[in-house]
């Protein structure tokens, strides 16, 4: 019996080593994309720094990382939308149909997500309208422990190159939402709140959102 404990002792910390590679192994994340809808009439999308179409990059995580959004709370600066609930933010719809995006007033506008506590942060996916071609402009998102965001704060993405909101010039391009939102991987940042900004895009001066997605580990 001696015998077989020892040996059971030396397997133990060999196999652990042996798997240990892989389990801190770290791989892409499979994001959903829903379909493509195009519904809109075409409207020329003339925007200065605006990014070429092509592959969005790719979020690298460890196991264990998910949508930590998922059917988490959310705030906004617009408190009472126009067009559908907040909720609609993480509910994890992804379609640009009615009923399935929030519309916040004109101008300078946020969305909140509370994940609930602090936690390593991977990467975040958002959709802001994908029925139509259009460029959200001065789209900013930062991270912090800061409900208020006023401590702490991270940005994370920033397209908002002349400072029309305040938060300072950022040098992110421009893009055209589609089907497969925008990417933005993060290097293992910590935060419990994401907030993101937008000031009206270029079919209209209102905000809009279909889901946001916050990958972690919890
Ligand atoms: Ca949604």
């Amino acid at each position: 019996m001696k015998k077989i404990s020892m040996q059971v002792k030396l397997i133990v910390p060999l196999l652990a080593l042996i798997f240990y590679p892989l389990q801190a192994a770290e791989a892409p994340v499979s994001i959903s994309f829903p379909p493509p809808k195009i519904i809109g009439t075409p409207v020329p999308i003339k925007v200065p720094n605006l990014e070429k179409p092509g592959k969005q990059p790719t979020i690298i995580a460890p196991a264990g990382t998910v949508n930590l959004a998922a059917n988490k709370k959310v705030t906004s600066s617009d408190a009472a939308p126009i067009i559908g609930d907040l909720s609609c933010v993480t509910d994890g719809d992804k379609l640009s149909d009615d009923g399935y995006f929030v519309e916040l007033a004109e101008g300078k506008q946020w969305v909140q997500i509370d994940l609930g506590k602090s936690s390593p942060l991977y990467g975040i996916v958002l959709w802001h309208y994908h029925g139509q071609q259009r460029v959200y402009f001065n789209v900013v998102v930062q991270v912090s422990d800061d409900e208020d965001f006023l401590t702490n704060v991270k940005t994370v993405f920033n397209n908002d190159r002349d400072n029309s909101l305040g938060l300072g010039a950022g040098t992110n391009l421009s893009y055209i939402d589609t089907n497969e939102g925008k990417v933005i991987p993060l290097n293992k940042i910590s935060g419990r709140y994401v907030r993101l900004f937008s000031k009206g895009n270029t079919s209209n001066a209102a905000n809009h959102y279909i889901e946001v997605e916050v990958y972690g580990t919890p």
